[in-house]
């Protein structure tokens, strides 16, 4: 519905690479309204959390490594579909197969340095906003354009 939201956070290497603006960029243009941002150098404890079901996966310290490696832009994203849709906008885990357009299709060259995440579920989107964010830190605010963009 109109009130899901997501999890997008820029990773250390799109922070390095100066991409926040465009990808920010991208989901404004679309039509998605921002309800929460913050900067973060994220914690091992909160990782670990985020991707549990990886533990097991041969890239899982690595994979920690380089997420705890400096700042993430973390952000949530609400709108029409948003799960669905930001899902296709970031493209494929391997940026191989990640089509031009997408974010990682357009800026990355490697599944270890894939630039961005994205939530993969409802489900998913819930648990790891209420992982990433406090209440207090997401705002309700109507968006001038709401009833254009979509309904
Ligand atoms: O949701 P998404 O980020 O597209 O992929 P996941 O399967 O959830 O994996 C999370 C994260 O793990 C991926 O974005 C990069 C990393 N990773 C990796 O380094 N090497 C792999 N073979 C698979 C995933
Ligand atoms: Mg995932």
């Amino acid at each position: 519905g109109v009130q899901e939201r997501t999890l997008i956070a820029v990773k250390p290497d799109g922070v390095q690479r100066r991409l926040v603006g465009q990808i920010i960029q991208r989901f404004e243009q679309r039509g998605f309204k921002l309800v929460g941002l913050k900067m973060v150098q994220v914690s091992e404890d909160l990782l670990s959390q985020h991707y549990g079901q990886l533990r097991t996966k041969p890239f899982y310290p690595s994979l920690l490594h380089y997420m705890t490696s400096g700042p993430v832009v973390a952000m949530v994203w609400e709108g029409h579909n948003v799960v669905q849709t930001s899902r296709s906008m970031v493209g494929h885990t391997n940026p191989a197969e990640a089509r031009a357009g997408t974010v990682r299709g357009d800026f990355s060259i490697h599944v270890s340095r894939n630039v961005v995440h994205a939530s993969d579920s409802q489900e998913g989107a819930q648990r790891e906003i209420q992982l990433w964010f406090q209440g207090k830190e997401l705002l309700n605010w109507d968006c001038c354009d709401q009833s254009i963009t979509c309904e």
